[in-house]
């Protein structure tokens, strides 16, 4: 993939080294370079951006959470009881028991390609939700998803929060939007349906501070890239030529983050001769943002009918509820 969606695979530890060097070597030969921003999240990687979403300026953890603590009745009433709960990543802390809590599932299956992350927050919810059967399932959400025995007849809503749909380009999202549909049985019975969070278009300064804060912690967060590159591929890329760069990019309605070289450098990566000129970027992530219009689009495109939008007081970010 030449963009820097998180197209996730499913691999072993080792298979894991193996893609990282291939996604990193092909980045860097590309111009522009860019890496695919799943490599962010090592365990750092992970520690960081759990920071980030506790940031001032960080607004889209607070305000989906907001969203999700404020209409639970309304979802309830549109969602019904009695549904497998099929959550596209692991549980997060905070979110998942809200939404559980609000529809009073039948199960929960939490996806996810990260064995660890979804033991750990299955142990968790099985906690919270004694009488609720959960059944995770470690596999590749971006591909269709055989769910486990017993939950197939259930009624499904998919959950997607986090916005993570916008750390892909259209073309990436829209195959995700249609996994799910096929994952989530769309042509096999009732309709399932989704939640997906979908964060907003608004003033540039407020998307600008929200990716590169005043404490630096996005700054380290990007440049954890660097530092796991060095590491895990025998990297002699100078860490302090290289500095944090997040900018809007108007035309594609997206925040982008980059590495910008602050003077030539040249450097190894597994072996392989790298250089930069002053000013030239390794791009590291995208994170698309939405008008109400531009998300009903992309999901529509994805095969599923937008029902309900739920924004925060603030209107920073949205909440959808599409049918398939
Ligand atoms: C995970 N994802 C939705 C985050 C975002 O806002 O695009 C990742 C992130 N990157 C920098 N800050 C947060």
């Amino acid at each position: 993939k030449t963009d820097t969606g998180i197209a996730l695979v499913d691999l072993d530890e080792e298979g894991v080294d193996r893609a990282f060097r291939a996604d990193v070597l092909k980045g860097l030969n590309q111009l522009p370079k860019a890496i695919p921003a799943r490599w962010f999240y090592d365990q750092e990687g992970s520690r960081l951006f759990e920071r980030i979403t506790q940031l001032d300026e960080y607004y889209p953890t607070r305000a989906e959470t907001d969203i999700l603590k404020t209409r639970s009745n309304e979802f309830a009433q549109l969602v019904g009881q009695g549904r497998a709960v099929v959550e596209f990543g692991s549980g997060s802390s905070v979110k998942t028991p809200l939404l559980l809590e609000a529809i009073d599932p039948a199960a929960y299956v939490p996806l996810d390609i990260s064995g660890d992350f979804l033991r750990e927050s299955a142990v968790a919810l099985s906690q919270k939700f004694p009488d609720l059967p959960v059944h995770p399932v470690e596999a590749d959400f971006m591909r269709r998803v055989s769910l486990p025995d017993g939950v197939g007849p259930l009624k499904k809503l998919g959950f997607f929060p986090g916005s993570t749909i916008g750390n892909m380009v259209p073309r990436t999202a829209v195959d995700l939007l249609r996994s799910m549909r096929a994952t989530l049985g769309a042509d096999e019975g009732e309709s399932p349906l989704l939640l997906i969070g979908m964060d907003l278009v608004k003033e540039q300064q407020k998307l600008e501070a929200a990716y590169d804060d005043s404490d630096g912690v996005t700054a380290a967060f990007n440049m954890n890239l660097v530092t796991r590159i060095n590491r895990e591929l025998s990297g002699t890329i100078p860490a302090d030529a290289l500095d944090h760069r997040a900018v809007w990019n108007d035309d594609l309605a997206r925040v982008e983050m980059h590495l910008v070289a602050n003077r030539d450098i040249d450097f190894t990566v597994s072996g392989e001769s790298f250089s930069m000129r002053s000013g030239e970027t390794i791009h590291t992530e995208n994170s698309h943002k939405f008008t109400p219009r531009s998300a009903n689009l992309l999901l529509l495109a994805g095969g599923w009918t937008p029902i309900k939008r739920w924004v925060d007081e603030d209107e920073r970010f949205s909440v959808v509820l599409a049918r398939a």
